[in-house]
């Protein structure tokens, strides 16, 4: 089941975001509820000596991958279709332009530019099951995004809360709070890509987002990542220490030492 597709039929997608490059924990991931996770070359230490790994290892469990590449270039557009992901992220799209070079990456002519490559090219796949997703994540981008989500051969707009935030004057905080200036761009982009039957994610950078982005329409979510499940696991016990270490005093052991 691809993201696209269950977002058809259920109206929403959820998914993870990883940038740590462990085959083990992709493979966690993939083995999860999650129907898809995002494989992240912009921020995330996954680079191109092992990427192949990571989208063995949720092949291995039918786990669509998607990879937010590092920057809208053709040749890492093309190169993550052809080591297995199922399809990409493209940052900082900021004009109609920007948005048409991915279109054109993501297929083989006469529809693209793609070239052609052996290893898992999905040549023979059905063009619908290649997507990309364009990042919406700066004033210039917000400015013309109902060019941009007009663009064929794109399935749709990906928000970048902290980027779209810092980019129209606000900050990693107001990102996280939210602010009346962000609601305003979350509906703009929204309404653009509903406008032109597309797919809208974003990525939860707090638990709660959630709820906001279907509440806006966001239908292809993010709900965390493997850096923030693992930091919160570890606040949860260095939380649990201190009576931990009182009922090891209790019972005459060695709770004060540290
Ligand atoms: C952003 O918030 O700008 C992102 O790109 C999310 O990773
Ligand atoms: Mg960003």
């Amino acid at each position: 089941m691809t993201p696209l597709k269950d977002w058809q039929e259920t109206g929403v997608t959820f998914g993870a975001w990883l940038s740590v490059p462990s085959p083990a924990t992709a493979e966690l991931f993939a083995a999860s509820a999650f129907a898809w996770c995002c494989l992240d070359m912009q921020h995330g230490a996954i680079h191109e000596g092992n990427l192949e790994g990571l989208l063995h290892a949720m092949a291995a469990a039918q786990t669509p991958a998607i990879v937010r590449v590092g920057w809208n270039e053709p040749r890492l557009i093309m190169w993550a279709l052809d080591m297995g992901a199922s399809g990409v992220i493209v940052p900082m799209v900021n004009t109609v332009e920007d948005a048409e070079n991915i279109a054109d990456a993501l297929y083989y002519p006469p529809k693209g530019t793609r070239s052609f490559g052996t290893i898992r090219n999905g040549y023979d796949a059905d063009p619908g099951e290649v997507f990309g997703l364009a990042m919406i994540e700066t004033q210039e981008g917000l400015d013309q995004v109902e060019r941009i989500a007009s663009v064929d051969g794109l399935a749709g707009i990906f928000i970048g809360p902290v980027d779209l935030a810092l980019s129209i004057g606000l900050t990693r905080q107001d990102a996280l709070d939210g602010h009346e200036k962000l609601d305003a761009a979350y509906a703009r982009i929204v309404a653009a890509g509903q406008a032109n039957g597309k797919i809208i994610g974003s990525i939860c950078i707090h638990p709660s987002h959630a709820e906001t982005f279907l509440d806006l329409g966001i239908g292809l979510v993010a709900l965390n990542s493997d850096r923030a499940y693992v930091t919160r696991g570890l606040a949860a016990d260095a939380a649990r220490i201190p009576a931990l270490r009182t009922r090891a005093r209790a019972v005459g052991g060695t709770g004060d030492a540290g």
